[in-house]
């Protein structure tokens, strides 16, 4: 489920990766170029000081060293290979006495471990799959590390965030939500202090994890609480599910009854589509199946009356459940957008629930928005988020109208129905990484 989101998910945080590691790579290289110099120089200064000296053996090294350092400095190659010998010829003037051989010696010595470090960060920054997890630990023992501590800044992040919002634009992600996620991935990075590069995968990923967890926990009562209100009160909770043509509503009213029925409610189907041809057999097929009473009139007969009916069915029969189908309709249709609005001001719905078709991605988003418009919703029902690879309508549709997601269809069948789960949605949208933890502000 939802490859292509967790596909842009990963790309984003290696990009950023990469291209801070390119930068403190440059970064490190000049620093390092620039202290060999240095350090070259001060060596070739200090064999002045060792001359006046007029030991022996200091001039004997000396005098190697000063040739090679006059064969290497104009070429610049085989520096390592010239620090290594120099670094030879010195541990033996450790033996000596003066103060400044032993700190000349520990310079150089320093020159050395750098350039092994810059081997090393070379060698670890291709090889991620080696590097140590750790975020806060300090780099040693072989572990990638940027010679400074980096800060994100907004240079680094300004083009793979507009990316980002290109990617989750087209993987049917709303304008809006994709805004939002870009916004607040950039708020959680610039300023960010980076020590190795699996820190910056690390934060990125946590940034976006974040932005996402974000977006789609909208806090609500699950159905099955909203039923218990209602008990209490003595009466039914009565739900009407809307939507546009095939989106999966006759199916989803099919798979609650069922749902109920295992948790021990007695549920009644209300076959207000009274509009399109089939439509009542097929509700009529359903309740048979699931084993539920089905209230029904002729086709073409008032939709709002069949409602009306069955919550007065349940009320009689002390019934705890109304699933009132009704027929799909295009939001641009405004003879049928007002028969829907009839139907919810006779029956007095306790829930609206919009269903929607997962795979049509950014139109399911669109469309909830006209239906939420025109009669209040109240909830979403997505459907075929079995089938549904972008996931872009599963992010975006409860935040764009401010209503939770309740249940997500998940297959054809009656048990193909799960309560939605932020937790579970986030863990979708991200289990390539899954293991990762939710930054805590
Ligand atoms: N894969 C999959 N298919 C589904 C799911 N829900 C519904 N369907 C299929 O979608 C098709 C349309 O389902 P219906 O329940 O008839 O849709 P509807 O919204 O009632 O359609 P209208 O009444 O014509 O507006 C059927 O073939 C269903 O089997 C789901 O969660 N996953
Ligand atoms: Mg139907």
């Amino acid at each position: 489920m939802f490859e292509s989101l967790k596909k842009k998910f990963s790309r984003t945080s290696e990009k950023l990766e990469e291209e801070l590691i390119e930068e403190a790579e440059k970064e490190d290289n000049l620093q390092e170029e620039e202290g060999k110099k240095f350090s070259f120089f001060s060596f070739g200064s200090k064999k002045e000081n060792m001359e006046e000296d007029e030991s022996n053996l200091l001039s004997e090294a000396e005098g190697t060293v000063g040739k090679e350092t006059e064969n290497e400095i104009p070429g610049g190659d085989s520096i390592e290979e010239d620090v290594d010998e120099k670094s030879g010829l010195l541990s033996r003037l450790r033996g000596s006495s003066a103060k400044e051989n032993i700190e000349e010696t520990s310079d150089e010595e320093k020159i050395i471990e750098e350039s092994q470090d810059e081997e090393k960060s070379h060698f670890w920054s291709r090889n991620k799959d080696n590097e140590d997890n750790s975020v806060d630990g300090e780099a040693g023992g072989g572990i990638f590390s940027f010679v400074r501590e980096k800060t994100i800044q907004e240079k680094h992040v300004e083009d793979i965030l507009f990316e980002l919002e290109m990617e989750l634009l087209q993987g049917d992600v709303a304008m809006e939500v994709a805004n939002e996620i870009v916004e607040s991935v950039k708020e959680d990075l610039v300023g960010k202090k980076i020590k190795r590069s699996n820190d910056i995968t690390e934060y990125t990923f946590l940034a976006l994890k974040n932005a996402v967890s974000d977006i789609i926990s909208i806090p609500s009562k699950s159905m099955t609480e909203m039923i218990e209100d209602k008990k209490a009160e003595g009466g039914p909770l009565v739900v009407m599910f809307v939507g546009i043509n095939g989106t999966g509503k006759t199916t989803t009213i099919g798979k609650l009854a069922n749902f109920y029925m295992k948790k021990g409610y007695t549920p009644v189907i209300a076959a207000s589509d009274t509009f399109r041809a089939g439509a009542i057999e097929q509700v009529t097929y359903h309740a048979d199946n699931v084993g539920v009473k089905i209230i029904k009139h002729k086709k073409g007969s008032d939709p709002a009356a069949v409602a009306y009916d069955a919550v007065e069915h349940a009320r009689a029969q002390g019934k705890e459940l109304v699933l009132i189908d009704t027929a799909g309709r295009m939001q641009t249709n405004t003879n049928l957008m007002d028969e829907m609005k009839k139907i919810k001001r006779v029956s007095k719905p306790d829930l609206v629930i919009f269903v929607g078709d997962a795979l049509t991605g950014n139109d399911a988003t669109e469309q909830a928005k006209k239906f939420n418009e025109a009669i209040d919703i109240d909830g979403v029902i997505l459907t075929k988020a079995d089938a549904d690879s972008k996931g872009g309508a599963s992010l975006s549709i409860g935040y764009v109208i401010k209503k939770p997601i309740l249940f997500l269809g998940m297959g054809q069948g009656y048990d193909d129905i799960m309560e939605y789960d932020s937790e579970w949605m986030l863990n979708q949208l991200f289990s390539d990484n899954d293991e990762s933890e939710i930054i805590e502000d």
